[in-house]
C-alpha cells in the first residue's frame, strides 16, 4: 500500500487550524494536526509546496524512515513550521498504522499504562471573586486540578484572563481565554512584572485559604520574567505549594533556569514553544525542569515526542503535554494515546474546543471524573467533516505583541 493523496485542510470551526489528511491506495485515511497558531498559513504552505509532492507513492507503514527523510532530508532542520509539518505526517501515519491493525493506537504504543489521563483546567478571573467562580466552576465540570490565572491591577489586559466572561453550557459564566485575536495586525498589550511579582503570591494565598492543600494548583508565567525574577517568584509561591510553575523565563538559553533551580523547589514545567529533543538537552540532563510541556503537534509528532518522554524518564521527569484550543481535537487525540501509554505520565493540558470546533472534528475522546481517556475506535479516533469545516474559511488571527510600561517590545 502506498500513500495516494494528502490534502492539506485550512478552516476556522471556532478557530483557525491546519489539518493533513493522508489517503492510501487502499482507501484508509489518517489524520495529522499541523496547526501553529498565528503562523498557519506558513505551515499549510510547507506541507503543499514541499512535503507532500515528497510522501505521495511512499509506503505508508515506514513512519521512521519518513520522519527521518522529512528532517533530516530537508537539510534545514527543527523550528516550529518544520516540526508541525513533519508531525502532522507522523500522526496521520500512527493513525493509518492503528486503523491497518484494527487498534486504538494507544494500543500500538504499548498499550494503557493507567485508565485515564490527569487533566487541568484553565481557570481565570480579572479579580480574586471572578477567579474564585471560575475554579468552583470547573471543579463542578470534573476538573480535579486547576491551573490559576487572574488579573493584575493597573493593566488592562494579561495572559491567561478573558476579557470578558461568556455565555458557557447551561448559561453558566465561563471566563475561557482564547489568546489569537482575529484581525490584519496582533493587538497590542503593557507589561509590568514588578506589579505581577507583587500580586500574584496574594492570589495563591486567597486561592490556598478558600479552597484548602490539596486541590493541584498550576500557574503560566508565560516566559514573561528574567531568571533572578523567575527565582524570586518560584521562591515567593513555594508556600502555596504549586503542582508546577510553567515557562516561568524564556527557555532559549537552558542555563538560566539553574539560577532558578538554586533558590526554589517549586516544581518547574517547560516546553511548548520547543520542538526537538536538542531544546530539552540541558534541562533535562541537569535536572533543570520537572515536567516536559511539549505537544505531539509542535516536536514532530508522536514518533519525536515518544522519544522525548523516554529521554526524560531517565531524570524521573514527566509530561506536560500542551493542550490549549490552538492544539486542534486531532493533536489532543494524539496526545492521550501517548499519555495514557507513557509511564511517566504526569499531567495534560484541556482547554475544552468550541461545539463547532468538535462538530467538524468528531472526537471520541472522554472527559470523566478529571480524566481524559482516548477512544476505543481503530486509530486516533478523529475524524474531518470537510461540508462544516468548509462552511468555516481560515480567518487570519495573530497573538498578542507585549510591551513594558515604556514601550519596549517583551515575551508576550
Ligand atoms: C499557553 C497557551 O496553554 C498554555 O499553556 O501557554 O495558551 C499559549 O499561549 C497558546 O497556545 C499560544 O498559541
Ligand atoms: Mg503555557
Amino acid at each position: 500500500m502506498t500513500i495516494d493523496s494528502a490534502e492539506v485542510l485550512v478552516a476556522s470551526p471556532g478557530r483557525n487550524f491546519v489539518t493533513l489528511r493522508i489517503t492510501t491506495s487502499d482507501g484508509v485515511t489518517g489524520l495529522g494536526d499541523a496547526t501553529v497558531n498565528g503562523r498557519e498559513l506558513a505551515v499549510a504552505s510547507y506541507l503543499r509546496d514541499h512535503v507532500v509532492p515528497l510522501i505521495l507513492g511512499r509506503d505508508e507503514h515506514r513512519i521512521e524512515d519518513t520522519w527521518q527523510y522529512l528532517y533530516r532530508g530537508a537539510y534545514w532542520r527543527r523550528g516550529p513550521i518544520t516540526m508541525a509539518a513533519i508531525a502532522a505526517v507522523d500522526t496521520a501515519l500512527w493513525d493509518i498504522k492503528a486503523k491497518h491493525a484494527g487498534m486504538p493506537l494507544y494500543q500500538l504504543l504499548g498499550g494503557k499504562s493507567r485508565e485515564g489521563c490527569l487533566a487541568y483546567g484553565h481557570a481565570s478571573g480579572r479579580d480574586v471573586p471572578e477567579l474564585f467562580d471560575s475554579i468552583r466552576q470547573h471543579q463542578a465540570e470534573g476538573f480535579r486540578a486547576i491551573r490559576v490565572q487572574t488579573g493584575i491591577p493597573g493593566l488592562d489586559s494579561v495572559y491567561g484572563v478573558a476579557a470578558s466572561a461568556f455565555a458557557g453550557a447551561g448559561g453558566t459564566a465561563r471566563y475561557d481565554h482564547e489568546p489569537a485575536r482575529r484581525g490584519a495586525q496582533p493587538v497590542e498589550e503593557r507589561w509590568d512584572t514588578r506589579a505581577y511579582l507583587r500580586h500574584a503570591p496574594t492570589v495563591f494565598e486567597a486561592v490556598r485559604n478558600e479552597f484548602g492543600p490539596e486541590l493541584p494548583l498550576l500557574h503560566d508565567a508565560h516566559h514573561r520574567l528574567t531568571p533572578i525574577q523567575a527565582a524570586k517568584l518560584g521562591k515567593s509561591l513555594e508556600p502555596y505549594d504549586l503542582f508546577w510553575l510553567e515557562d516561568v523565563t524564556p527557555a532559549e538559553n537552558q542555563a538560566a533556569l539553574r539560577l532558578v533551580r538554586e533558590h526554589t523547589t517549586t516544581p518547574l514545567a517547560i516546553g511548548e514553544v520547543f520542538n526537538t529533543i536538542w531544546d530539552y538537552r540541558e534541562l533535562i540532563e541537569n535536572q533543570l525542569i520537572d515536567y516536559v510541556r511539549s505537544p505531539v503537534t509542535h516536536a514532530g509528532g508522536i514518533t519525536a515526542l515518544r522519544r522525548i518522554f523516554d529521554y526524560a524518564g531517565i531524570y524521573q521527569i514527566k509530561s506536560g503535554m500542551h493542550g490549549p484550543t490552538d492544539i486542534s481535537p486531532v493533536g489532543m487525540a494524539a496526545a492521550l494515546h501517548l499519555g495514557i501509554a507513557l509511564h511517566n505520565f504526569g499531567i495534560q493540558e484541556y482547554m475544552t474546543h468550541s461545539p463547532i470546533t468538535d462538530e467538524v472534528f468528531q472526537p471520541t475522546y472522554r472527559f470523566s471524573e478529571g480524566l481524559l481517556i482516548p477512544g476505543d475506535s481503530p486509530g486516533l479516533g478523529v475524524s474531518y467533516l470537510d461540508e462544516v469545516a468548509n462552511a468555516n474559511p481560515y480567518d487570519q488571527a495573530y497573538l498578542p505583541v507585549n510591551r513594558l510600561m515604556d514601550g519596549t517590545v517583551h515575551d508576550w
